[in-house]
């Protein structure tokens, strides 16, 4: 019974695949979706073009309230090379904002204030820079996307002496 079963079943899926198997199939299987390939190529933290010991981790963003029009990136650069190394500027796609700084914080009065950093950062030999709260960290301004809890966004970090490095970023509740 059961083997009867499973024949019909299998002839079901052949009829099946047939009869949605496109007619150019081959065709698409010679090119795949160069738009596919450029989504996996990016997908991942891609640290192999960088010098061993230049190291990028602990990147997040904050989830913001729906209608929001700016958000907060973090990102912690190890530098353990022998050479300062220089955070230039960070970007994202036009769908998630209009424009991203790098920002630092100091007290004007009692009032913490923003303000950028226009020339980036200089993260010195053998030392770490963390981009946290509080302290220096990435602004995303004009949020054409909303910064909810579970998405993740692709954003690019330009070095002056290394290649620039797209990091898929996770937005979290902090
Ligand atoms: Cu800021």
């Amino acid at each position: 019974m059961s083997r009867l079963l499973c024949s019909i079943s299998i002839l079901l899926v052949v009829t099946l695949a047939a009869a949605c198997s496109p007619h150019q199939e081959s065709h698409s299987h010679a090119q795949p979706s160069p738009q596919h390939h450029a989504q996996q190529a990016t997908a991942v933290v891609d640290m192999s073009t960088l010098p061993e010991g230049l190291t990028l981790s602990d990147a997040r963003i904050r989830a913001a309230f729906s209608g929001a029009t700016t958000g907060a990136a973090y990102v912690t650069i190890n530098n353990n090379t022998e050479d300062d190394v220089h955070l230039t500027s960070v970007s994202v796609s036009e769908d998630i904002a209009m424009k991203v700084e790098i920002h630092d914080m100091r007290m004007d009065g009692e009032m913490m204030q923003m303000f950028e950093l226009e020339d980036g950062v200089i993260i010195p030999a053998k030392s770490q820079l963390q981009l946290r709260p509080g302290g220096k960290h990435i602004m995303l301004m004009g949020l054409a996307t909303e910064l909810s809890e579970g998405k993740s966004l692709e954003m690019t970090l330009k070095f002056a002496q290394h290649p620039a490095q797209t990091i898929l970023v996770p937005v979290v509740r902090m």
